[in-house]
């Protein structure tokens, strides 16, 4: 650190420059992050000195935390659910395996997830010191639940589906493994972090969060989907003793038994959150997500006309395009600076409509791709 500090013009000119270095949004087609929405910034900038770690100093901001977790709660069909908002989908899934390895007491345990699982699950195993059994995958890319069965033991503190897989886009079963959880007297735990602000906005009788019976807890991220601030997660039970199952005791905090696993934690996020959810509504976010499937239909279209076929038809704003050497085109796209990413199997250029992305860009990017493929070929 300097001796002396410097003025804030020379502080913000350092800033800038760096700032000059991030990309902006528009042309990046690999994120699941956003450009937040105007009213979340505004909120976020309201709340910043806020910290939910020790929310008896700030009401307010433990208020609209509790307002945001019931809006989500209801979002997925149980309105009862109680919760907390984390850091984002890593915190949330490693929360809900704590929770079920905590109401199953065991200390050698295992879970069992799909092969398309979030890397965040071998973190939890490390963690937690759980095994991490992965199960099949049937042609459609969703969990094979049989496999599932097969890979259950005695052992098993949860299964895990996930309602928008991070390569595909793809929704497991969630009923289904509902129903082998209840059978086995173990946890489900539903990955949303990138479906729970996606899914309750589609058209389709899906039944994937809590309206499944033997779902115990849920993943949501408002920091993807939600248009909210970074860092802004959510983490949904259906009953209040899992919730409990992951309190500290720290008597001289305004809360005795904080819940989350991060201690100081910030209020703006909670307010990011409250803003755009009371913001939009239902009808705004239907509005966001129907524009964001059109723009995933139009690439998959567009992807067609030049002879590419997707893995699967976008069940969410997933599109991925199958093609042998998905890393060297990527390498290519990006010299016409795109940004996009790619799937392990089957491989395919993954590419994310996120509310960013405008019609121009997608037909712009397919200009793009043609061109490249038609050099490679
Ligand atoms: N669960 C699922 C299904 C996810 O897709 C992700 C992240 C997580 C959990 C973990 O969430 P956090 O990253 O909030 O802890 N999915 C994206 C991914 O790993 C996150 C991401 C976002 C990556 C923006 C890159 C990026 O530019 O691909």
């Amino acid at each position: 650190m300097r001796d002396l500090g410097l003025s804030e013009e020379e502080v913000m000119r350092g800033l800038q420059k760096m700032r000059g270095k991030d990309l902006s949004y528009d042309r990046i087609l690999s994120s699941m992050c956003t450009p937040p929405h105007p009213i979340a910034l505004k909120a976020h900038q309201t709340f910043q000195e806020t910290n939910l770690g020790d929310p008896g100093l700030f009401p307010g901001s433990a208020e609209l935390e509790q307002q945001a977790v019931r809006m989500m709660a209801e979002l997925l069909g149980h309105p009862n659910a109680t919760g907390y908002l984390s850091t984002g989908g890593t915190e949330s899934n490693i929360q809900a395996i704590r929770a079920a390895r905590n109401a199953h007491n065991s200390r050698d345990g295992n879970i069992v997830v799909p092969k398309s699982a979030h890397f965040s699950f071998d973190k939890i195993g490390d963690l937690l010191c759980l095994e991490i059994r992965k199960a099949d995958l049937d042609g459609d890319l969703k969990v094979d639940v049989s496999s599932v069965e097969e890979l259950i033991d005695e052992k098993t503190v949860s299964i895990v589906g996930i309602a928008g897989t991070t390569e595909f886009g793809q929704v497991d079963p969630i009923d289904r493994l509902g129903k082998l959880a209840l059978d086995s007297g173990i946890h489900l735990h539903v990955d949303a972090a990138f479906g729970g602000f996606v899914l309750p906005f589609l058209k389709g009788s899906w039944k994937w969060d809590f309206r499944a019976e033997g779902v115990t807890s849920i993943t949501i991220d408002p920091h993807k989907m939600g248009m909210a601030t970074i860092p802004g997660g959510g983490l949904l039970f259906r009953h209040s003793e899992d919730l409990e199952r992951l309190a500290a005791y720290a008597p001289y905090l305004t809360m005795a038994r904080p819940k989350a696993l991060t201690g100081t934690r910030s209020g703006a996020a909670a307010a990011a959150i409250w803003a755009v959810m009371n913001y939009l509504g239902k009808e705004g976010f239907t509005k966001v997500v129907d524009s964001c499937m059109d723009l995933s239909r139009r690439m998959v279209s567009g992807a067609r006309e030049i002879g590419i076929e997707p893995v699967i038809e976008p069940v969410m704003n997933v599109v991925t395009l199958r093609m042998d050497h998905p890393e060297e085109v990527r390498a290519d796209l990006l010299e016409c600076c795109w940004r996009v990413s790619t799937t392990r199997s089957p491989k395919a250029l993954r590419l994310i409509l996120m509310p960013h992305t405008t019609s121009e860009n997608v037909d712009l990017f397919l200009a793009d791709l043609e061109d490249v493929l038609k050099r490679r070929a």
